[in-house]
């Protein structure tokens, strides 16, 4: 088989660049490790950018978000017994959209299959070859036969345990990296939400944040030891943990109901530099993670693909290498001002223990600020709803 870009990964990255080279003409194959219903599956994110609900109107698969995504202006952030809403809609003129990880990546299959590109579900030892040639390879197992594809290039959209990232050795590749010392406990029922927007909580006991996927659908985290398990949290002990981390009105409002999904994730900081190596780029988690506190995973993934889309486009249709050539320190300027964005959003809301009571005090003092000075907000607002790209 023969494409011009072999796409590693079915995630959002993955399936957002498919789409975005389909528009511009260019050909590609995505080779995915595992089932398209294993992939539907994975409860992640839950608000998108107004930047990136753009890039799925521009491939023509955003009717469902605007037909059943909830529009948000503002958020809460939760402290010292009270809450304090962040009007982002009026500090930036932008808004964000809840519509779920799973939705987004729904529409981006059925996009896909609307426009006959091809997809290798259940592609085992995909492996990325000769990407510093001007002839890479992407070999392939399916079924027990062994499979290759000759293509222009590799574009490493695997995620974070992908194999793109780790075929590349030092010092070809630089990495930073912060491990938080706790995770988050997420679960989702079919309660209508607590708030109709978004409640960040900062409290004694750790950090809890109340979202939600619909009207009738919530999602709630809260912070959780890094060794904890989900079988020592029945929903009794969550929804009372949970309940204890809000302000007195959210806690008395909230309605609990079986959960239909819990999962604990770990903390991250992380970035991969650079993102190009010879013919191989990557996206998305695969050069990059974030702590979920700012909710810039999967817009960053979206983000990376538009900029690599865009500049495989320059290079079919301009014959120009410019925009491959500058595709690392573009993506790169943004993926970092959302690291320090995420890594700061994590730094005020979460229990350090380690930073005893002074680093407690500390930032109920900056929570104090960000919700009082017009300019702390207007930067809060202005990074939550994303940078321009
Ligand atoms: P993904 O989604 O991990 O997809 C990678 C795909 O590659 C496949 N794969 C392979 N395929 C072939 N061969 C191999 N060797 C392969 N290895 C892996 C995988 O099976 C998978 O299908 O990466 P992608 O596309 O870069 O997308 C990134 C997002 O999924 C991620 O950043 C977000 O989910 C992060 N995130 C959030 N992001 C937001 O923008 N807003 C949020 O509100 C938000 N909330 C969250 C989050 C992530 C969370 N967790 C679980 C870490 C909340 C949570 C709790
Ligand atoms: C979610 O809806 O899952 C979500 C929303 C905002 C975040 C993290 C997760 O910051």
């Amino acid at each position: 088989m023969r494409t011009k870009v072999a796409i590693i990964g079915a995630g959002p990255a993955g399936l957002l660049l498919g789409q975005l080279l389909h528009t511009y003409g260019i050909d590609n194959v995505i080779l995915e490790k595992h089932t398209a219903d294993y992939v539907l599956a994975r409860i992640r994110a839950g608000l998108l950018e107004e930047g990136t609900v753009g890039l799925l109107d521009q491939i023509g698969a955003g009717q469902r978000a605007h037909h059943e995504g909830l529009v948000h202006d503002g958020i809460e952030l939760a402290f010292g017994g009270s809450r304090h809403r962040i009007d982002m809609k009026a500090f930036t003129g932008k808004t964000v959209m809840i519509y779920g990880q799973t939705e987004v990546t729904l529409d981006l299959m059925n996009a896909r299959r609307a426009a006959g590109l091809t997809t290798v579900y259940e592609a085992a030892d995909v492996t990325p070859l000769d990407f510093d040639t001007d002839h890479p390879r992407v070999t392939y197992v399916k079924d027990g036969a062994t499979h290759a594809i000759a293509c222009d290039f590799i574009a490493g959209c695997d995620g974070f345990h992908g194999i793109s990232r780790a075929s590349v050795k030092p010092p070809a590749i630089e990495t930073f990296e912060r491990v938080y010392p706790f995770g988050w406990l997420g679960i989702l029922s079919d309660t209508p939400p607590v708030s109709h927007e978004l409640i960040y909580s900062n409290h004694a006991r750790g950090f809890a944040l109340c979202t939600m996927r619909s009207r009738s659908r919530s999602r709630y985290y809260v912070q959780c030891a890094l060794d904890d398990q989900v079988e020592q949290w029945p929903d009794d002990r969550f929804w009372d943990e949970l309940r204890r981390r809000l302000d007195q009105k959210a806690a008395d409002s909230l309605i609990t109901g079986p959960s239909i999904e819990k999962s604990i994730a770990p903390l991250r900081s992380f970035v991969a530099e650079p993102m190009r190596f010879g013919r191989m780029f990557l996206a998305g988690d695969a050069a990059h993670i974030v702590p979920p506190t700012g909710a810039k995973g999967l817009n960053l993934a979206a983000s990376d693909a538009h900029y690599l889309a865009s500049a495989l486009r320059e290079y079919y249709d301009e014959k120009s290498s410019a925009g491959i050539d500058h595709y690392s320190e573009t993506a790169l300027a943004r993926v970092w001002k959302a690291v320090r964005f995420s890594w700061w959003m994590t730094s005020i809301l979460h229990k350090f223990p380690e930073n005893g009571t002074i680093g407690a005090r500390i930032q109920l003092a900056e929570l104090d600020y960000v919700t009082r000075s017009k300019a702390a907000m207007t930067s809060l607002a202005e990074n939550y709803v994303g940078l321009p790209f």
